[in-house]
C-alpha cells in the first residue's frame, strides 16, 4: 500500500530533520511538512507543505483529504523549560493536538500516528540509574504531566479502538542542522555552536548534571525503524524507553576540548536545573531492544567528533 505522511510541527528540532528522512524513504510528494509557521528553504522547496494549527482538528482532516494522507507524525510540542512558563498554553498544545490525532484515526481518516513521548515523564521518586520501563511515574513538570497523560491516552485508544499508535520516550536529541528551542538539554546543543562561534560557553546546568541523550541521526533511525515495524511486534502502546548515551556539561567539555583546546566553560545554573534535577540520569530500553531491534551507534566521542567536523563546514 502506498503510505503518504503528515507531519505535524515539521518545523521544530527534530521535524525539520525527520521531514528530510522520511522524503528519502517515502518520496518528496508522499510527505507533506506542515507547521504553525513556514518551514525552512530546503522543507518549502523540497516537498508540500502546509500552515496547520496542529489542535485544529478540522484543518487537519481537510490536509488529510487533500493528499489522501495515511499517517501522522504528530511532533508539535511545548517543551519543559516554556512549559514551565506557560503551563496552560502548553497542556492545551501538548494534550489537545494528540487528541485530535487519536480521533482522526478512530475515525479511520489515517491508519497508523507516531507521537513522540519524553523522558521528563519520569519524576524525582523514579530512580535515577538505569530507569525501568514500567516504575514510579510523578513527573514534576507540566510538560512530564502532558506527555505521561498523553502516553495513556495512547494506550487508551489502542485498547478500546484498536489505533495505531507508536511512541518513543525520547532523551535529550543532540542535532547541529537545526536547534531545539525550550527544553532543558538544549545546553548540549548550544554548547557546540558557541564552542565554535565564541569559543566559551555559559552553561545554565551545573557541571554534573547527568542525563540521557542521543545523537538526532540515531532518534531519526529509531523513530523510522519504530513506524516500519511489524504491528504485532509493537507491545508497548504507552511509550518505549529509548537510550543511547547519558554524559554530564563537564564529559562533553572534556570532549569538546579535544577538538578545541582553549574551549571555555562557566556554570550558572538557573530554573532549568530544578527540572534536570528531578529527571533519570540512565534509562533501560531492553523492551524497544527485543521487541524491535533497536541499536544506537553514536557514543559521546563519535556524536562530538560528527558535530564538529560539520559546524566547521558549515558555520566557519
Ligand atoms: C526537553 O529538554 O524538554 C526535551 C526532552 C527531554 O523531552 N529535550
Amino acid at each position: 500500500m502506498k503510505e503518504t505522511l503528515l507531519i505535524l510541527g515539521a518545523s521544530g528540532q527534530i521535524g525539520i530533520e525527520l521531514t528530510q528522512k522520511l522524503r528519502k524513504i517515502y518520496g518528496n510528494n508522499n510527505v507533506i511538512a506542515s507547521d504553525i509557521r513556514k518551514g525552512n528553504e530546503e522543507m518549502m522547496s523540497s516537498g508540500p507543505f502546509e500552515i496547520i494549527d496542529a489542535t485544529d482538528k478540522e484543518t487537519i482532516l481537510s490536509v488529510i483529504q487533500k493528499y489522501k494522507a495515511t499517517q501522522i507524525y504528530l511532533l508539535a510540542a511545548m517543551l519543559s523549560a516554556t512549559a514551565e512558563q506557560h503551563p496552560q498554553k502548553a497542556w492545551h498544545l501538548n494534550i489537545n493536538s494528540l487528541l485530535a490525532v487519536l480521533d482522526l484515526a478512530k475515525e479511520k481518516h489515517i491508519n497508523k500516528v507516531y507521537w513522540p513521548s519524553s523522558i521528563a515523564v519520569f519524576g524525582p521518586t523514579t530512580p535515577k540509574l538505569n530507569t525501568p520501563q514500567f516504575t514510579v511515574m510523578e513527573p514534576s513538570t507540566i510538560y512530564g504531566i502532558s506527555k505521561l497523560a498523553g502516553e495513556f491516552w495512547c494506550n487508551y485508544y489502542h485498547e478500546k479502538y484498536g489505533v495505531d499508535i507508536r511512541s518513543l520516550r525520547y532523551p535529550g536529541i543532540i542535532s547541529w542542522k537545526s536547534k531545539p528551542g525550550g527544553g532543558t538539554t538544549d545546553y548540549a546543543v548550544d554548547i557546540y555552536f558557541k564552542a565554535l562561534e565564541k569559543g566559551s560557553y555559559n552553561c545554565f546546568l551545573s557541571e554534573n548534571t547527568r542525563l540521557p541523550m542521543m545523537y538526532i541521526d540515531d532518534a531519526l533511525n529509531a523513530t523510522v525503524q519504530l513506524m516500519q515495524a511489524k504491528k504485532e511486534d509493537i507491545k508497548i502502546r504507552t511509550s518505549y524507553n529509548l537510550a543511547a548515551i547519558s554524559f554530564s556539561p563537564k564529559e562533553i567539555v572534556s570532549e569538546i576540548k579535544k577538538h578545541i583546546p582553549d574551549f571555555k566553560i562557566s556554570y550558572n545554573p538557573d530554573f532549568r536545573q530544578a527540572i534536570a534535577d528531578s529527571w533519570p540520569q540512565s534509562i533501560n530500553d531492553d523492551y524497544a531492544r527485543k521487541d524491535w531491534n533497536w541499536k544506537h551507534q553514536f557514543n559521546l566521542s563519535s556524536m562530538t567528533t560528527d558535530i564538529i567536523k560539520n559546524l566547521k563546514k558549515n558555520l566557519l
